[in-house]
């Protein structure tokens, strides 16, 4: 079993709301069917689909208004807008895609996962279809509702099936050894343990990223690596990383491991 995070930065045109990147959808749906990759669950992030409307509604801190309702509402609106996108092209490659949204299969309890309801998944999977799943406005026990990642999503759906690996598409090469945007000497960190993760400087979080930029990215495949699933970290930008990134080939980026 292989997951893969497609990141919202790729998948979207990040300053602009709302406006998806389709040239890139669609290739990178090409990349996976060219993957051959049998057993696959798919999980994208939000991207400018769900960041701003939940800073907007202040979602990811949880109830403190009726008002807030709207956008609930509307976040999860705009990730199965986005999520719409992803399946029909990924059908149109020829992959059997079936959207499983988080809302309706995951609880939180103060951000963290609390109950997954994971048999539709697992019963999609044993058929050969591919679950794609995304970051999503969840029921929270504690504040009510809040915004849960799609890297926690990926966490908790590697370690609950024991993936063979995982591989997050984003819009930068990797791990770099000091926040790359900043710093122009930054180096790409080729292989790192879960160990040296709290030592990685992880950049700044953007204005309208809720759930934490790459420093959470990292603590959740942190978990993941530790638990012995390789990560592997690299840049959907240049075409065909993924394609080799999925079939285990080698390819520019950072893997994530504690078997060094
Ligand atoms: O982009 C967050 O998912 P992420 C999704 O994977 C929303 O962190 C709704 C903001």
């Amino acid at each position: 079993l292989v997951v893969l995070k497609l990141g919202g930065s790729v998948i979207t045109v990040k300053e602009e709301p709302l406006k998806p990147d389709e040239a890139t959808i669609k290739r990178l749906a090409s990349e996976v069917a060219a993957s051959g990759v049998e057993e696959l669950v798919v999980v994208h992030g939000g991207g400018s689909f769900g960041h701003p409307i939940a800073d907007r509604y202040s979602i990811h801190e949880g109830f403190r208004e009726p008002g807030q309702l709207r956008g609930l509402a509307e976040t999860h609106l705009a990730m199965e807008e986005l999520n719409k996108l992803v399946v029909e092209a990924l059908i149109a490659e020829g992959v059997p895609a079936v959207p499983l949204p988080p809302l309706s299969c995951f609880t939180t309890r103060r951000g963290i996962i609390s109950k997954a309801f994971l048999a539709p998944l697992r019963a999609l999977l044993a058929l050969g279809a591919v679950p794609v799943l995304y970051g999503d406005v969840v029921m929270d026990e504690e504040l009510g509702f809040t915004i849960l990642s799609g890297d926690q999503i990926v966490a908790h759906v590697a370690l609950s099936l024991a993936a063979t690996r995982v591989v997050l598409a984003l819009d930068v090469d990797g791990v770099f050894n000091k926040d790359p945007k900043k710093h122009p000497d930054a180096v790409l960190l080729e292989v790192l343990r879960p160990e040296d993760v709290p030592s990685v400087e992880a950049g700044e979080v953007a204005a309208v990223d809720v759930t934490g930029g790459m420093a959470r990215k990292l603590s959740e495949m942190a978990r993941v690596a530790s638990a012995g699933i390789p990560v592997f970290f690299t840049s959907a930008r240049k075409p065909g990383n993924v394609l080799k990134a999925l079939r285990g080939e080698k390819v520019r980026g950072t893997l994530l491991t504690s078997k060094c």
